[in-house]
C-alpha cells in the first residue's frame, strides 16, 4: 500500500450493464468507469439531452434519477462532461456507503457546479523543482516529454475529474519565459491531449517580459505595437496546438516579477492586452492581486490600494485572483478586503493547498475549515449576506466568468501529496470548488471512507458479504471518530501552536517551517521580518491596524469595519492582527492577554498529542504502511508543536515579563538554543530532536 490510489478505490469485479448510444472519448471514460466499478445491480443509461432543466445545469451539471419502478437509473446532462461527473458522483455514493437498496430506488440527484473554472495552480519549475512543494519533484517530466508519456498524467486527470476539477495551470507563477517557447509548447500539447477527455483544460503562467526575454524585442511594454503583435502571434501558435487552451495566469509586479508597472502602465492595461489576444479563442486571463512592496504602507493594505481604483477597467475575460487573506496564506488571516471592493470586475479566491505555512507535509492539517471560514465571511458589500462565496460565484454580481484556484500540493511522490492526509486537501478543494455549501464534516467523512475502505471483492459469497458489511460499519464508525477528533480540529490546532489570537508571519525567514519571532536580518526587507508583524514590546503585542494605526480595518465595509476597529469587539482570534493589545488586556475568558496566549499554545500542543492517541486506535483498521507513516509524521508534528510553543512563549515572555501560568506545562527548551539553531530544511534534520524526514 503506497497511497497512490488516492480516494479512488472502487471495488473491483463489477459487471454492470451500461447503456449509452453516443461514443466520444469522454463518454467512453464514463462507460468504462461504471462498467468496471458499478455494483448497484441495476442498469444505467447515459444520455445527453438538451431540455430546459438540463440546460440550466450547464455542460458540467447532471441529473441522476431512478426510474419509477426503481429498476433502472439514468444519468443525463446537456454535455458529455456532465455525464462523466455524474458517473463519478454515483461511484462516490457507492463507495461512501450512501446507497442502500431503498435510497437507490428513489435516487434523484441534480447538481451544478458553483464555479465555472475550478483550477489547480502548480508552482512547478521547468527544472523539475516545485516552489513550496513538499511531495517530491514535479509530476511533469519535461526532459522526457513530448515522446515519453508517464502513466501518471492520465491518473492525475482522472483524479481531478472525479472531484470536478476542470482546469490546471501547470507551471509556477514565478514563470520562466521558456514555457512559451516552441519546444515547450509541443510538450504542453501532449499533456493537454491526455487531459482533454477528462475535461481538464490547460492554462499557463506567463512571464510578463516574455516578448523581450524570449522574443528578443527591445521592450515588453504592453502598449507597444510590436509587443502586442508578439503576443498575438504567440496566442495563435498556442491555439493551433491546443485548440481548447484555457488562458494565462499572471503574477506581475510582485516579489521581483516583471509587469506593466515597469513601463508606467497599470495592472489593468497589462491584463487587457493579454485578454485581447486571447479573446478570439475564448481564452481568459487570471491576473493575481498578490502585489506589495516595502513601502511605508502596511503590507496588508496594498493590494486593495492598487486594485480598488481599477474596478471596471478590466476586460470581461479578465478575472482578478485574490489570496484568501491580505498577507499570505497564514494559518489564520481575516479575509482580504479586496473581495469587497470591486463590483464591476470578476474576482476569484486563491487558496493554498500546499502547506507552506502549515507544517509542510509533516503536519496533519485538514484545510476545509479554513477555506470555508473565508468563503462564508460576510463582506457586507451589498448589505448583510454578501459572503465571499456569493461575491465570487456570480450570484451577487452577474459576472459570467467565475473561478476558484488552489495552489496544488501534488508532486511525484508515490502517494502524490507527501503526507497521506494531505490528499484530503486536494480532495476538499475540488469538492468545495464544486459546491461551497458542503460542510467540512461531510467532505472529511467522504474522503476518509473512500481513502481507507479496503477494496472489497464483489464476487464474495453472501456469508462473507455479511461479515464484510459488519466490518465496514465498524470501520465507518471509527473513521467518524477520526473525522471529528482529528480532521476537523487539525487546522485550529496548528493556529494554536503556531500563531494564535491573530499573530501572523512569525515564521523562520525563507523556508517558513519553524518559529523565528526573533528573526532580524540586517538589511533585509522589513516586511519580510517577523518583528514587522508581531511588534512585541514592553507594553503589548500585535499590529495596530485600527484607526489609530494603519487603519487597514477601514478597508472593510460597515459594520465589520467598526467591529474590527474596536479592541473590545474585534474577534479574539484576530485580535493581534488588528490591535497592539496590552499584555494585561482582559480577554473574554477572564484571563489576561498573556495568560490567554500561553493557554492557546498549550492547547495546540495537547491537541496534537490527542491526535496521536486517536490515530493509534486506528491500527486494527488501517493497512500498516499508511498507519506507520501517519504515526511517524504525527510524532514530528508533536515535537514541532512543543518547539513552537517554547520558542514563542520564551521569546514573547521577555517582553511581557510575566510567568507562564503555573497550571500549564513548562518549556523544555532553552531560548538561546532555539535562536542559535538553523534548521536544515533540505533534509529536515533537527538536532534539537534528532528527527529526520
Ligand atoms: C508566497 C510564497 C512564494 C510565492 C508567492 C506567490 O512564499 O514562494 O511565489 O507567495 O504567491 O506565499 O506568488
Amino acid at each position: 500500500e503506497d497511497g497512490s490510489a488516492l480516494w479512488l478505490r472502487y471495488p473491483t469485479g463489477a459487471k454492470a450493464i451500461i447503456m449509452n448510444k453516443k461514443q466520444s472519448p469522454t463518454l467512453n471514460i464514463a462507460v468504462s468507469e461504471l462498467r468496471n466499478f458499478w455494483q448497484g445491480g441495476i442498469p444505467i443509461t447515459l444520455e445527453i439531452q438538451k431540455n430546459k432543466e438540463l440546460r440550466a445545469l450547464g455542460n458540467d451539471g447532471y441529473i441522476i434519477r431512478a426510474s419509477k419502478d426503481g429498476k433502472h437509473l439514468t444519468i443525463t446532462s446537456s454535455g458529455e462532461q456532465g455525464i462523466l461527473y455524474g458517473a463519478y458522483h454515483l461511484l462516490r455514493l457507492q463507495a461512501t456507503g450512501q446507497l442502500s437498496e431503498s435510497t437507490l430506488k428513489s435516487l434523484n440527484v441534480s447538481e451544478k457546479p458553483d464555479y465555472r473554472i475550478r483550477v489547480l495552480n502548480h508552482w512547478d519549475n521547468l527544472d523539475g523543482t516545485i516552489e513550496r512543494g513538499y511531495a517530491g519533484h514535479s509530476l511533469w517530466k519535461w526532459d522526457e516529454l513530448p515522446s515519453v508519456v508517464s502513466p501518471r498524467y492520465e491518473a492525475y486527470a482522472r483524479a481531478n475529474a472525479s472531484i470536478g476539477i476542470n482546469a490546471t495551470v501547470i507551471n509556477n507563477v514565478n514563470a520562466s519565459p521558456e514555457i512559451l517557447s516552441d519546444d515547450y509548447l509541443q510538450k504542453v500539447k501532449v499533456l493537454a491531449d491526455i487531459f482533454r477527455p477528462y475535461g481538464l483544460k490547460i492554462y499557463l503562467s506567463i512571464n510578463f517580459s516574455s516578448p523581450a526575454a524570449l522574443g528578443g524585442l527591445s521592450t515588453s511594454d504592453p502598449l507597444d505595437k510590436e509587443v502586442i503583435a508578439w503576443w498575438k502571434k504567440k496566442a495563435k501558435d498556442i491555439y493551433s496546438l491546443i485548440p481548447d487552451f484555457g488562458g494565462f495566469l499572471v503574477k506581475a509586479n510582485s516579489e521581483g516579477q516583471p509587469g506593466p508597472c515597469d513601463y508606467g502602465r497599470t495592472h489593468a492595461e497589462g491584463a487587457n492586452i493579454l485578454a485581447d489576444v486571447l479573446k478570439p479563442y475564448h481564452g481568459i486571463v487570471m491576473w493575481r492581486a498578490f502585489v506589495y512592496s516595502p513601502t511605508d504602507s502596511d503590507r496588508a493594505k496594498q493590494a486593495y490600494l492598487e486594485f480598488e481604483p481599477l474596478d471596471g477597467k478590466f476586460r470581461d475575460n479578465v478575472i482578478v485572483q485574490i489570496k484568501n487573506g491580505p498577507i499570505d496564506f497564514q494559518p489564520r488571516e481575516p479575509f482580504s478586503p479586496l473581495f469587497g471592493a470591486m463590483k464591476k470586475t470578476a474576482v476569484m479566491p486563491e487558496f493554498q493547498i500546499t502547506q507552506e505555512y502549515l507544517g509542510f507535509s509533516n503536519h496533519l492539517a485538514f484545510l476545509a475549515p479554513m477555506w470555508k471560514e473565508c468563503l462564508d465571511s460576510d463582506t457586507y458589500m451589498q448589505g448583510e449576506g454578501s459572503t465571499i462565496a456569493r461575491v465570487t460565484d456570480g450570484s451577487l454580481f452577474p459576472h459570467p466568468l467565475t473561478a476558484i484556484a488552489g495552489v496544488a500540493n501534488i508532486g511525484d511522490d508515490p502517494n502524490w501529496c507527501g503526507h497521506p492526509f494531505a490528499q484530503a486537501n486536494w480532495y476538499a478543494f475540488g469538492r468545495l470548488a464544486w459546491k461551497h455549501s458542503l460542510s467540512s464534516e461531510q467532505i472529511g467523512e467522504e474522503w476518509l471512507r473512500q481513502t481507507f475502505l479496503p477494496v472489497i471483492d464483489a464476487q464474495a459469497n453472501l456469508l462473507t458479504a455479511k461479515v464484510v458489511q459488519k466490518e465496514k460499519e465498524q470501520l465507518f464508525s471509527q473513521l467518524s471518530l477520526l473525522n471529528s477528533q482529528v480532521l476537523q480540529k487539525s487546522r485550529e490546532a496548528v493556529v494554536d501552536y503556531m500563531m494564535p489570537l491573530g499573530l501572523h508571519h512569525i515564521f523562520a525567514w525563507g523556508h517558513h517551517y519553524g518559529p523565528e519571532p526573533w528573526c532580524d536580518i540586517p538589511g533585509a526587507r522589513p516586511d519580510w521580518m517577523p518583528s514587522y508583524y508581531h511588534r512585541a514590546d514592553s507594553l503589548g503585542i500585535g499590529f495596530d491596524r485600527s484607526s489609530t494605526g494603519s487603519n487597514a480595518a477601514g478597508q472593510y465595509h460597515s459594520p465589520l469595519c467598526e467591529e474590527l476597529d474596536n479592541v473590545d469587539t474585534c474577534p479574539e482570534n484576530l485580535l493581534l492582527w488588528f490591535h497592539h493589545a496590552s499584555w494585561n488586556h482582559q480577554m473574554k475568558s477572564g484571563r489576561t492577554l498573556w495568560a490567554e496566549m500561553c493557554h492557546a499554545y498549550d492547547r495546540g500542543v495537547k491537541e496534537v498529542r490527542n491526535f496521536q492517541k486517536v490515530w493509534d486506535t486506528m491500527e486494527p483498521y488501517i493497512d500498516s504502511e499508511r498507519f506507520q507513516e501517519v504515526r511517524h509524521r504525527l510524532k514530528i508534528q508533536s515535537r514541532d508543536a512543543v518547539w513552537w510553543r517554547d520558542a514563542c512563549l520564551l521569546y514573547f515572555g521577555q517582553f511581557s515579563k510575566q510567568p507562564i501560568p503555573y497550571e500549564l506545562e513548562r518549556p523544555v527548551h532553552e531560548l538561546k538554543d532555539m535562536m542559535e539553531y538553523q534548521l536544515d530544511i533540505t533534509n529536515f534534520e533537527c538536532p534539537l530532536y534528532g528527527f529526520t524526514k
